[in-house]
């Protein structure tokens, strides 16, 4: 069998292609590292006192867990000083998070949720960390605004994640494909295994918090009921569900076998805009389908096409294979 490549080759040949630059792989390099860290102690749960609450609450007034909090720090602490980006977001601080002053400042902004799905950490299922990369508009002597980051998802750089589950996966993109990475934890590296991951135009399989389904709109409504008479009712098939309450678990699961995931707008949610962030969950996740083949909207529109204007906006996601994320559209156009 061919030796498989790592991450950082798979890098460097993308650099050779001229497709990304040395600063985009020396910030996807230390991401990884940084992953690889958080790993490490989500899977040690409850042997890491990680896990529980940290008493505080999030900028989104959720409580945070104790690994919330570590997740963060370590990403901060990963990429703070490598100058390859001038300042970083996350959804768990309420501002922007500028390099410090006496490290260079680089070409990208860096965004990330640190730890996605921790309402499943101490029960021990998937959990996740997102991240998405912008550039940096501005020049390096500049000191870097919250407006900066409000760009919309189609100029990402670099979109990815990490799945910490039963292995623990990096899938990312650079705008050529998506492409999976699982660590061999013996040696720490990231083995290149998942290469040009490609989303099934059509699926038998929905992810949605039913439980919200007296708060949906008529659309969300009328589609969901149609695949829940299956053969009997307009679909002529039997669906499947699946809900995870992990995002990167849900959507790791469309990308390997198809699938539609959904977080719609509901009256529960609309005061908000939606349960989802737009700028580190939505928009990293849509480049990734869109990459693999998928589309991405918000019901209404391209989620990709979204001007932000808040850093921790909210948007309705409905994501995944092509031809049921354009149905449901249709549906809300109806
Ligand atoms: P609910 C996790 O808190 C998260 O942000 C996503 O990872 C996940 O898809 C969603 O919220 C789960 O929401 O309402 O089902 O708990």
């Amino acid at each position: 069998m061919q030796q498989r490549i790592g991450l950082t080759q798979f890098l460097v040949n993308e650099q050779h292609a001229g497709r990304i630059t040395a600063d985009l792989r020396l910030l996807l390099e230390i991401t990884a590292r940084a992953v690889r860290t958080i790993a490490a102690i989500v899977s040690k749960g409850a042997l890491a006192d990680a896990l529980g609450e940290a008493g505080t609450e999030n900028v989104q007034g959720e409580v945070q867990k104790k690994l919330d909090v570590t997740a963060n720090e370590i990403m901060l602490q990963a990429n703070e000083w490598g100058g390859h980006l001038a300042a970083m977001a996350s959804e768990e601080m309420e501002t922007i998070f500028p390099v410090p002053t006496d490290s260079q400042k680089g070409n990208f902004l860096l965004l990330f949720d640190p730890l996605d799905g921790s309402s499943n950490i101490d029960v021990n299922v998937t959990i996740g960390t997102i991240f998405s990369v912008l550039r940096n508009p501005r020049a390096h002597h500049e000191t870097p605004a919250e407006a900066d980051f409000l760009q919309p998802g189609h100029q990402q750089a670099a979109a990815g994640y990490a799945a910490y589950g039963p292995s623990t996966l990096l899938v990312l993109t650079v705008g050529n494909g998506v492409h999976g990475f699982t660590l061999l934890r013996e040696t720490g590296e990231f083995i290149y295994t998942h290469p040009f991951m490609t989303i099934p135009e059509e699926t038998r399989e929905y992810a949605i918090n039913a439980s919200n389904a007296r708060f949906w709109e008529e659309p969300v409504k009328r589609y969901i009921a149609e695949l829940q008479q299956g053969k009997t009712g307009p679909r002529g098939s039997d669906f499947n569900m699946r809900w995870i309450a992990s995002m990167v678990a849900d959507v790791h699961r469309v990308l390997t076998r198809g699938g539609i995931f959904m977080y719609p707008i509901d009256e529960k949610c609309r005061d908000k805009g939606g349960k989802l962030r737009l700028m580190y969950e939505a928009n990293p996740m849509s480049m990734l389908v869109e990459q693999a083949g998928g589309a991405a909207t918000t019901g209404r529109g391209r989620i990709l096409d979204i001007v932000p204007e808040r850093l921790h906006q909210r948007v309705p996601v409905i994501l995944g294979s092509r031809k049921e994320v354009e149905r449901v559209t249709a549906y809300h156009g109806e």
